[in-house]
């Protein structure tokens, strides 16, 4: 459907909002701004809530449900959902047996504007490569929004988007659940391991709504993807895409790779294009190569010039929470790796610093599976200082796996304290929890930060 088509057909309809983070009151503004009659429904009730939240949805006459679910659900011409809400909720369910259209905040974006999407997820490296192609699109002189799970609700950039604007969107599995149309120019998976097993329940279901992100597209539109993931690369057999496969450990006959150090594109004709030297990156480990090569080839099959994505990418200084440089205290080196929110992630950091490392972890575990991130810590990390409500199951994987040289803090200042002591010149402290922040923090940001704070604070007092 056109979008102006379906910004009329919103006039007529009732919508209820689920879940008042920041995904759900950008969907109530955007639904407000398009004459809806917007309701609102969140599990907490209204004395959990934002006092000028509450005065503002009054004033604007939305009916809220706070703490309760509405009892007749066949009022309801559509749901949009929060990313955090489950869609299999009984009150979710009963809506849409009632005819209820069941949406995301994404899929309303997509459905209200005429501007182009790039659409990145995976499980690790999607608010890098997200943020990097941004800002490849900007240099090359493009209208361009970085917005979705980096923390950006893409409605209310879509609102107000024109044709020739570009939505670089960083989208998660739970945003995926609930598209239907979306269909964007280019997307990409950059990886799938294990992580939102809790909500997803099996791997095959995760990378099921992964694959969403190219479901709609056909032969016009681009999906690239990782091709020494094979995991992630069979979800390319569920898309009609022109799949543009990115490789660093073997050369391809068309897509992103490394000839030697240096990131190359083979376009579909065969021809060969120099996009950097990878040596040059100022991101750091294998894992930001990969991040590059896919924000290589999605930028160049957008139609970007390789100069313009070569100089880009070799001047990118990385994004904040994510093996996050942070001071030094007498030869030690502090990283913040907060956004290493599952298994994965943290893997992925401790290889990149490679040993001599005193990891943080712990935290919300999400129901993982620990043993990977056991298996990786002897040679590597020399002291386990653990943080948070699941550190007893990372212990007892890390003694399992032979590890023995463990700490137990209660506090993100003890953590920092404790790793500072065991600490020697040419150490690295890496804080990489492994675990969501929920148990402690509101989120991984407010965890990072006061990470970075604890490490200024005892480089200030050395
Ligand atoms: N709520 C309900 N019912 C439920 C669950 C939650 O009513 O069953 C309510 C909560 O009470 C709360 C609200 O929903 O009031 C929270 O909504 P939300 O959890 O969807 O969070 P938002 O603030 O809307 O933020 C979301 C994304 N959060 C999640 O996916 C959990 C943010 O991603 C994203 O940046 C933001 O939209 C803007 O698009 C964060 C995230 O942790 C960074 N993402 C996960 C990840 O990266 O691993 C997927």
């Amino acid at each position: 459907m056109d979008h102006n088509e379906f910004r009329n057909k919103l006039r007529n309809m009732d919508v209820l909002v689920v879940g008042m983070g920041k995904s759900g009151k950008a969907a109530i503004e955007a639904l407000l701004e398009n004459g809806a009659k917007v309701y609102a429904q969140d599990s907490a009730d209204a004395s959990r809530m934002d006092k000028e939240l509450l005065a503002h949805l009054e004033r604007e006459g939305v009916e809220t449900f706070f703490g309760i679910v509405p009892e007749d659900m066949s009022v309801f011409d559509m749901l949009v959902l929060s990313p955090g809400v489950p869609t299999d909720l009984a009150f979710i369910r009963a809506a849409e047996k009632a005819g209820a259209e069941i949406i995301g905040e994404l899929e309303l974006a997509y459905r209200l504007t005429p501007a182009h999407f790039i659409a990145i997820t995976g499980t690790n490296g999607k608010t890098t490569t997200t943020t990097l192609v941004g800002e490849i699109f900007k240099a090359a002189g493009r209208k361009t929004s970085v917005v979705g799970n980096i923390g950006n609700p893409v409605v209310t950039e879509a609102i107000h988007a024109a044709e020739d604007d570009w939505m670089v969107t960083e989208v998660s599995s739970f945003q995926l659940e609930t598209v239907r149309e979306f269909r964007p120019a280019v997307s990409a998976i950059l990886n799938l391991t294990p992580d939102h097993l809790n909500r997803h329940k099996t791997m095959e279901a995760y990378g099921n709504a992964k694959a969403k992100v190219a479901a709609r597209q056909t032969d016009d539109e681009y999906l690239v993807i990782n091709y020494d993931d094979k995991t992630a690369l069979a979800l390319a057999s569920q898309s009609r895409a022109t799949v543009i496969p990115f490789s660093r450990k073997e050369q391809l006959d068309k897509g992103a790779y490394l000839d030697g150090s240096e990131i190359v594109i083979r376009d579909l004709s065969g021809k060969v294009h120099c996009i950097a030297d990878a040596d040059e990156l100022r991101i750091i480990g294998d894992h930001n190569i990969e991040n590059a090569l896919a924000a290589a080839a999605i930028c160049f099959f957008s139609g970007i010039d390789p100069d313009i994505i070569g100089k880009a990418t070799t001047e990118f200084p990385g994004v904040e929470h994510r093996i996050e440089f942070c001071g030094s205290l007498n030869g030690v080196d502090f990283y913040n790796d907060s956004k290493g929110t599952n298994v994965d992630a943290a893997v992925i950091a401790i290889k990149a610093l490679r040993n001599n490392i005193i990891l943080i972890a712990g935290g919300d575990g999400k129901s993982q599976d620990f043993t990977d991130l056991a298996e990786h810590l002897n040679g590597a990390v020399t002291a386990l200082v653990l943080l948070g409500r699941d550190a007893p199951i990372i212990e007892e994987a890390a003694r399992k796996a032979g590890f023995t040289e463990i700490y137990n803090c209660s506090t993100m200042e003890e953590c920092v304290r404790k790793a500072a002591d065991l600490s020697r010149e040419g150490d690295k402290v890496l804080l990489s929890p492994a675990c969501a922040s929920w148990d402690m923090y509101p989120n991984f940001e407010v965890r990072g930060r006061h990470f970075k704070t604890c490490v200024r604070d005892i480089i200030d007092l050395a």
